[in-house]
């Protein structure tokens, strides 16, 4: 059978999130919601098992679009399971209100991981960090609201170059920025007192999954001596991966490494561009989260807590 038709607004959603335009784990998580929240309100369904099942529909077409990133699922998980009600209008209504219960939440727990995460850095420290993530960003707002003078050398992070939306954001509040290349990093670690980086999902066994390099730069910090932590709301932890399933690497566009024309010019080559790659926890420090931090190996209870033995499916055919 094939799926029924999204409304526009989960199509654009989809679009967006999968060319990027709209981007981020937490981000990325909100807007699934709110688009659900926006099939909701306009589907036109004339019983609640139509209207269940184009939100169904409407869930998977966004579930497609960005395979690493596991606060998409947990986004809509959160809102499906929500999705109760003997007649449409009022399964209507809990889907809104749950979109909206879980947007304001994900504002509290990116400024209450923030204050943890900021009462790990020290006035006058230097932050490296990698690619662009609000939850990470919330960690440094928080030490300046507590008054610390922090400054922060900030990776580019090829092949976007998203951290220059980080050393815009670090900017607008007034941390003094050193841009570097991503293979100035080892040598930059030297003045260098906390890596922190965001998460786009984590496993079981406290693995972080984040945007590709992360997992070279926390050895190098270890090697360095240098403490790094993963600023990571608990949407970002993936709950399948409690049953043994892996996480899957997305694989972007090869244009987005090289242009055709140099492409053209070097010759005849493969190219690949994973997105994301596996910092192992050995390497990592601690997961900042908003119910405080956590040693990695140790993530797993709090999984089993929110998620009891692994993951819901809400979206599937029943
Ligand atoms: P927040 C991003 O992925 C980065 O890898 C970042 O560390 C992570 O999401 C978390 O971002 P992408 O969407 O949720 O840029 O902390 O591929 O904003």
């Amino acid at each position: 059978m094939t799926d029924p038709e999204p409304v526009p607004a989960v199509t654009e959603s989809a679009e967006a999130i999968a060319a990027m335009e709209i981007r981020g784990a937490a981000t990325i998580a909100a807007e699934a919601a709110e688009a659900l929240a926006a099939q909701a309100e306009a589907v036109d369904a004339d019983s609640p098992a139509a209207f269940r099942a184009s939100m169904r529909a409407a869930a998977r077409t966004l579930h497609r679009t960005r395979p690493t990133a596991v606060s998409l699922p947990n986004a809509l998980r959160y809102v499906l399971q929500r999705m109760e009600g003997h007649d449409v209008e009022a399964l209507r209504r809990n889907v809104v209100r749950a979109a909206e219960t879980f947007v304001d939440q994900l504002d509290g727990a990116r400024a209450d991981l923030g204050r943890v995460g900021a009462n790990r850095l020290a006035d006058g420290d230097t932050v490296m960090t990698h690619c662009h993530s609000t939850d990470a960003l919330a960690c440094i707002e928080a030490a300046v609201d507590q008054g610390k003078s922090i400054s922060a050398i900030v990776k580019e992070t090829r092949p976007r170059n998203q951290g220059h939306i980080t050393a815009e954001r670090l900017r607008d509040i007034d941390v003094p920025v050193t841009l570097v290349v991503d293979s100035a990093a080892r040598r930059a670690l030297d003045e260098v007192d906390h890596v922190l980086v965001g998460a786009d999902s984590i496993a079981a066994d406290g693995g972080v999954i984040n945007k590709i390099g992360t997992s070279g730069l926390a050895v190098n910090a270890r090697e360095r001596g240098v403490p790094i932590m993963t600023a990571a709301q608990t949407i970002k932890l993936h709950p399948e991966t409690l049953t043994g399933h892996t996480v899957e690497i997305e694989m972007r566009d090869e244009s987005e490494v090289i242009d055709d024309d140099v492409r053209e010019s070097i010759g005849d080559v493969a190219v690949e561009n994973p997105a994301f790659d596996v910092t192992p926890p050995r390497y990592m420090d601690a997961i900042v989260t908003e119910h405080g931090q956590f040693p990695p190996e140790s993530i797993v209870t709090l999984m089993r807590e929110l998620f009891g033995e692994g993951a819901a499916v809400p979206w599937a055919e029943p």
